[in-house]
């Protein structure tokens, strides 16, 4: 619409972001208006994360963006695609999805999602696929004669894990145009980490790069020679460029570059945009942002707190469910146990990507501040790191989350376990995470790492048990794999004493009668299990998923019913190889395996996700009671 129409009508004062079917309506609205829908974009997000949780300060600080986006393209043509895609809530909103049930079980997921929407062109969780996946869709665009732009918003933390450097050198020579927006808010989860990043902070707050190329450009303008110079010699005037104005990173890689740009300003968003469109080559839309804008508990945020968020009062930005009384995360568990570790054992090294503040590690990382490393966003380089450690007579404590772990699995293959190095992996969020869903789960590792030479795989059923493990752990001489779930356990159980252990052992929790049934399992739900179970039932805790307790499971020969149930991997990981092995033993009786189908589990909250799939303690407790009642 024309500024003269859009004159002639009333001015919109509100709007009702609930009803917004798509974003076709924002052509109309002019910069006030647009100022309007922001606050009340952001009002829904803030209700919306209040009370299902979600990645609440990435959101608020790209709502004028969004908005700006599809303002400037159409993107039921043009690609968007959201890196990491947390942030994607306000084209959610656009997009005619409001956040009304966001991250529950059937609801509106937390990230893209191409069933959800012809508006989601791609899909992610993990950080760092976005401009991969871009340049391959420009190439196919151009390849195919189509005609539409291809845009990929990228965070500063996240453009600088390997994957995106490497589809940035590859872009940078290609004629196929992407446009990147860099949505720089100078953090990532916490603050970002590395000398890359220092860079960016400096860029982001330079504005001074940008007088020095208009500088040099109203310079080059004020003859016919500069002007000649400027427009015909592309060589000579980088040549020169190079000389009078510091080109940035993304230049020198091939790309145009605009910015930086104050990324809440619409009619500076809206002028960069335009401008990208119109740039013939790929080119990087350097935009400014604060995170958590627009709601000052998360606007103050240093730390992260805000970055993921449990539902809270909006009023006094508190947890609206208080943590439960005498719990504590496994997280905190094993970070305590680190502490303690690195207190004792000076030739420990701690590493983590990006997880820090999630696996409560922050006391470490004050304490001992020489011996611990915050790596970003760079799970391939954690594990590479570690491999060096280990060779020099370090002993590296890696801590990781499952599902980021996939990055590394060439690393943990190639490095770690081919050289047989003695390290500690601490794995984070192992088994279902609940609403993260799909892109998030910790489900894979367990089969994988199984089916990996050398490695020692194993998950505690109490603290006292964790300590047990971690200190066993200490004195191995290859790489332990110790996993943990997204859960909490008693407090009071925390400064249990350690039980002597060894390495592949399972204990016999209880012994049945008749030979009857026997249950194998492992990980807190066995402690969960404990006070239902029939007396008759022989209990089993596989301390070790790798290896195995060969006398134990000889043990079990004669009994009728072995039921082998995994809460925390997959059917074909521990549950298919022990029932393996039972079958080499010659085992005559019935072999029952539970465990998560492999396949991708949607968000939900977790216990709902262990009842799908018969792996909660009521169901096994039934499954149980029902073979009991079938071998007498
Ligand atoms: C491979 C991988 N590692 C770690 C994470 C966890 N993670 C989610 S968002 C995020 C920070 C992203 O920072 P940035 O790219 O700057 O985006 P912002 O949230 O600041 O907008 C991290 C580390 C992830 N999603 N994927």
């Amino acid at each position: 619409m024309s500024k003269k129409k859009r004159k002639e009508r009333e001015p919109i004062t509100s709007f009702d972001v609930n009803k917004i079917i798509n974003p076709k309506f924002l052509a109309d609205l002019d910069n006030n208006e647009l100022d309007k829908l922001a606050k009340e974009t952001r009002k829904h997000i803030i209700q919306a994360c209040s009370l299902y949780g979600g990645h609440l300060s990435s959101n608020l600080g790209v709502v004028e963006l969004t908005i700006a986006l599809h303002k400037i393209f159409d993107f039921s043509q043009d690609k968007l695609l959201f890196d990491v895609g947390h942030q994607c809530y306000t084209h959610k909103i656009l997009t005619g999805r409001p956040l009304t049930n966001l991250r529950q079980k059937d609801g509106v997921s937390g990230f893209q999602k191409r069933d959800e929407s012809p508006y989601d062109h791609f899909e992610a969780g993990h950080s760092s696929t976005a401009l991969s996946a871009a340049t391959g869709m420009a190439i196919a665009r151009d390849l195919n004669k189509e005609d539409y732009s291809v845009v990929a918003v990228v965070g500063d933390a996240s453009i600088l894990n390997g994957e995106s450097l490497e589809a940035l050198n590859h872009l940078g020579q290609l004629q196929n145009k992407v446009i990147v927006i860099l949505n720089n808010n100078d953090m990532s989860i916490t603050k970002p980490v590395g000398s890359m990043s220092r860079m960016f902070r400096k860029m982001r707050l330079s504005p001074s790069y940008i007088k020095a190329k208009d500088s040099y450009k109203r310079l080059m303008f004020k003859t016919r020679f500069g002007y000649w110079l400027y427009r015909v010699t592309w060589n000579i005037k980088n040549w020169f460029a190079r000389r009078l104005i510091r080109n940035n990173m993304f230049e020198q890689l091939g790309f145009a570059y605009i910015g930086p740009v104050e990324g809440h300003s619409f009619k500076d968003l809206q002028k960069a945009l335009k401008k990208a469109k119109a740039q013939k080559r790929s080119v990087v839309v350097h935009v400014r942002t604060q995170k958590g804008q627009g709601y000052k508990p998360s606007e103050k945020d240093k730390t992260g707190n805000w970055h993921g968020v449990a539902p809270f009062e909006i009023e006094s930005g508190l947890p609206s469910k208080p943590k439960p009384q005498n719990m504590r995360s496994w997280s905190k568990v094993y970070a305590h146990l680190t502490y303690q570790i690195m207190e004792e054992f000076e030739h420990t090294v701690l590493v983590t990507p990006a997880t820090l503040l999630g696996s409560g590690l922050e006391d470490i990382f004050k304490k001992f501040y020489t011996r611990t490393y915050d790596v970003g966003i760079a799970e391939m380089h954690a594990f590479g790191l570690a491999t060096g450690l280990a060779l020099n007579n370090k002993l590296p404590i890696i801590s990781i989350y499952s599902t980021f772990m996939q990055r590394s699995f060439d690393q943990i293959i190639h490095d770690l376990a081919r050289m047989n190095l003695p390290s500690i992996i601490l794995v984070d969020r192992a088994g279902l995470v609940g609403a993260d869903g799909e892109t998030h789960q910790g489900i894979f590792d367990e089969a994988f790492l199984l089916n990996v030479p050398n490695v020692t795989v194993a998950m505690a059923s109490t603290p006292e048990l964790a300590k047990s493990i971690y200190l066993t752990s200490l004195k191995t001489k290859e790489p332990v794999f110790i996993r943990f779930p997204r859960d909490y356990v008693n407090l009071n159980e925390v400064n249990g004493k350690e039980l002597s252990i060894f390495k592949g052992e399972w204990l016999i929790e209880q012994e049945g009668r008749n030979n009857d049934v026997a249950l194998i399992t492992f990980g807190p739900i066995l402690e969960q299990l404990k006070p239902s179970l029939p007396k008759e039932v022989t209990l089993i805790n596989a301390l070790y998923q790798k290896p195995f307790d060969k006398n134990v499971l000889s043990s079990l020969f004669n009994t009728k019913s072995v039921i082998i149930s995994d809460s925390y991997g997959t059917e074909i990981g521990f549950p298919l190889l022990v029932k393996n092995a039972l079958i080499d033993m010659g085992f005559k009786g019935e072999i029952i395996t539970r465990g998560i189908p492999t396949s991708f589990i949607e968000q939900a909250s977790i216990s709902e996700q262990l009842s799908d799939f018969g792996l909660d303690c009521d169901s096994i407790l039934a499954l149980v009671k029902e073979q009991l009642n079938n071998v007498k």
